[in-house]
């Protein structure tokens, strides 16, 4: 095998020279259709017609008499309508999507792979990654508490590879064969499809209490990944284990990771739970603003290795999606990264019939024997053919870049004709002949298998607090709160108390004091003693503070400038240049969405700004900071203005970074109160920056603006 593989590299190198990284975006070229205004309207079948608004009916001209079934036209529009909808995804209903590039930095990862799309630094590989949310349907809300999708699809010269991943490392069952069982649990309840993405009710914490595998990727779900600020600002995880194949033949198991530039950042609990209602698309317009702002997203693509001999030298079974690798055994190596740079042009063609598949993948790359993923691999192309019909690869989104041939044909919705008289293999004609695995074929590794047929799990499969300890020991004080707060809060949401009270009881097992805060909070069962214990162990990198950049970044982050009118214009010009530099944006937010006048000016026809929104049409929650600039009349009016001083509250209680200056700073002052804590001096003083992200200064100061602006900057 390895001496056939040797060659494979050169084979796949020369095959790909004609790809770029917009091969995909010039291939969805073929379907775009670009209406313009000299367009004229026709029927589907392509007759021009001249009216769409009145159904054809008997009628003397000024009674209405009977609509004529006759009517062709208002027929084919009617139907059309009537058949826009498909069956939407099991789970994952919800979800935004993007195109965009991945590229590897060198061929540092040859010694474990020959996949020239993880090796050949030379290429820019075309993808399309669709965000989700798990457990809502497709009209939920954005920021709900949920384990988030990040569905990859890789365009590579060697065929579709798509890595179906999430945005925690593990997940809440070891065998696929659980699965329907846990999705039932999860959706809205049987008896009256309630509640709309939340897993605060009976069923979920009934189930999950009585699966302890579970108990890790709870321990996630409750933290804060499970409300991300945006999709930009997430961790991926390929969450099964993979395999890589290097030339020599050599095989590796393999865990993927992406780490967004930006940071790990989370929404807080009030604030997520108001956008639901006060922004449902938060996340969906996030991606996009942030897209077309020219601030694509942009992740580093790592991997975690382990040799195939070293499979069985763990605690824990690598095979095991509950587990996660903890990186001081297995260190992370960066191997590339990827980009998201252009925005879908239209949702349905592109985000919806987008489908994935964990079972594509491209020569050497391989599965592993893990029991989720040998489940998923059967379930993603079956799903699709209910969703899509069975020749879905086919569909713009979905169809490769490379020739694509083979001997299967018809089917519904079928949409290439192929011009030959043979389809089937062997044939006469010596077509499409399969493809020796020295020049690219693909080839299954020769895994030697011995053992009983049965159905059961493996020894380490067994063991599920270790990991579930080692996440809670892992997160800082502030990440330990918010676990606490979620579980009380979702558990406060089961009325029946078998249900709480066995959840409470289970937490003992990952944490006593844990266990106990919740079990007090909820009115579940207080343990009196540990029940195992907590030696301590930690991986830091489970932390999302860990994964902070390096210098602050506030590029794409939404500052709004709360305005009335006599506000300083002047100052705000130059505080706007500022955010502009670091790539922010900044919203003016006045008493209406009109002009509002600037200090010195006649209300009504001096100079000013158009405020972007209103206090009432947009709220606090939608920003990342709130400034409040200096003007004595502008002050004035802000202080009587309850909804402007509730904003600047509001964004204090969800850790926003505020700042003030001159007579700003009293809306601060009236707006913030935190008994004992003096978090900024007085209106004339110099600058200070409060350790509570709130930034006040007398007199604006350009020169230390730009510094200011860095400090102000939003933390995790
Ligand atoms: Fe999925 N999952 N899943 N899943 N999953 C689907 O496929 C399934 C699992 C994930 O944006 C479905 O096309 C089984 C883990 C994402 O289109 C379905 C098991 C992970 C998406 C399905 C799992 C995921 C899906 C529904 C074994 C993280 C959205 C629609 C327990 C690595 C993809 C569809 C998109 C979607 C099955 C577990 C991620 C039914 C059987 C683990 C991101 O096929």
């Amino acid at each position: 095998m390895a001496e056939g593989l040797t060659t494979i590299t050169s084979h796949l190198k020369s095959a790909v020279s004609s790809l770029t990284d917009d091969a995909k975006i010039k291939d969805l070229e073929r379907n775009i259709v670009k209406p313009t205004s000299s367009s004229q309207m026709t029927t589907d079948y392509g007759a021009k017609v001249s009216d769409t608004d009145h159904w054809l009916s008997i009628s003397n001209g000024s009674d209405v008499g009977p609509a004529l079934l006759e009517d062709q036209i208002a027929r084919e529009k009617i139907t059309r309508f009537d058949h826009e909808r498909i069956p939407e995804r099991v789970v994952h209903a919800r979800g935004a999507g993007a195109h965009g590039y991945f590229r590897v930095f060198d061929d540092r990862a040859s010694k474990y792979t020959f996949a020239p799309v993880l090796t050949d630094a030379s290429r820019r590989t075309p993808i399309f990654i669709r965000f989700s949310t798990v457990q809502g349907s497709r009209g939920s809300a954005d920021t709900v508490r949920d384990v988030r999708g990040f569905a990859m699809k890789m365009y590579t010269a060697e065929g579709n590879w798509d890595i179906v991943s999430n945005n925690i490392p593990v997940f809440f069952i070891q065998d696929a064969i659980k699965f329907p069982d846990f999705v039932h649990a999860v959706k809205p309840e049987p008896q009256n499809e309630v509640p709309q993405a939340q897993t605060a009710h009976n069923n979920f914490w009934d189930f999950v209490g009585l699966q302890p595998e579970s108990a890790h990727m709870v321990m996630w779900a409750m933290s804060d990944r499970a409300i991300p600020r945006s999709y930009r600002m997430m961790q991926g995880f390929g969450v099964n284990t993979f395999t890589l194949i290097n030339a020599k033949g050599e095989r590796h198991f393999v865990k993927f990771h992406y780490i967004p530039e930006l940071g790990v950042h989370s929404l807080v609990w009030d604030e997520a739970l108001k956008l639901g209602g006060q922004d449902p698309d938060f996340h969906r317009k996030d991606l996009e603003e942030a897209i077309k702002a020219g601030c694509p997203p942009k992740w580093t693509f790592a991997i975690q290795v382990i040799p195939e001999k070293d499979e069985h030298n763990f605690e824990f079974d690598i095979l095991d999606a509950t587990k996660v690798w903890p990186t001081d055994l297995v260190p992370l190596e960066e191997i590339g990264e990827f980009v998201l740079n252009k925005t879908v042009d239209e949702y349905f063609p592109e985000t919806e019939q987008v489908a994935f598949c964990t079972s594509h993948i491209v020569p050497g790359i391989g599965f592993s024997d893990d029991p989720l993923l040998q489940g998923r691999n059967f379930s993603y192309f079956d799903t699709q053919i209910s969703r899509l019909g069975v020749n879905w690869e086919q569909l713009p989104i979905n169809r490769p870049v490379c020739p694509v041939f083979n001997n299967n044909r018809d089917g519904r919705m079928q949409h290439r004709i192929h011009k030959s008289t043979v389809n089937y293999f062997p044939n006469r004609e010596n077509e499409v002949n399969p493809v020796p695995p020295a020049e690219g074929g693909f080839t299954e590794y020769m895994q030697k298998v011995i053992g009983l047929k049965q159905r059961v799990r493996g020894a380490k499969f067994q063991e599920h607090y270790n990991q579930a300890q080692m996440f809670w020991n892992s997160m800082t004080p502030h990440e330990k709160q918010h676990i606490i707060n979620a579980f009380a809060f979702e558990l406060s949401h089961c009325d029946d108390e078998r249900v709480y009270k066995r959840y409470t009881t289970l937490l003992n097992q990952i944490d006593f004091d844990l266990a106990t805060t919740v079990a007090r909070k909820v009115n579940g069962v207080a343990p009196d003693k540990p029940v195992r214990q907590n030696p301590g162990k930690k991986d830091g990198y489970l932390s999302q503070l860990s994964l902070a950049p390096k210098s602050p970044i506030i590029a794409t982050r939404r500052v709004a400038i709360l305005v009335a009118d006599g506000f300083n214009e002047a100052e705000v010009t130059a505080v706007r240049a500022m955010f502009a530099i670091g790539k922010a944006t900044t919203w003016i937010i006045g008493p209406r969405r009109s002009k509002i006048f600037s200090a010195g000016q006649q209300i009504g026809t001096g100079s000013g700004l158009v405020a972007d929104h209103s206090f009432e049409d947009q709220r606090s929650t939608m920003f990342d900071a709130v400034y409040v600039p200096s003007g004595a009349e502008h002050a004035k009016t802000l202080l009587k203005t309850g909804r402007a001083i509730h904003w600047v509250r509001e964004a204090f209680a969800h850790c926003k970074a505020i700042g003030a200056v001159g007579e700003g700073v009293h809306v601060l002052h009236k707006a913030i109160d935190v008994p004992g804590v003096n978090l900024f001096t007085s209106p004339d003083s110099d600058n200070v920056v409060s350790s509570y992200g709130v930034v006040t200064t007398g007199k604006y100061d350009l020169t230390s603006a730009a510094t200011d602006v860095f400090k102000i900057a939003p933390g995790p």
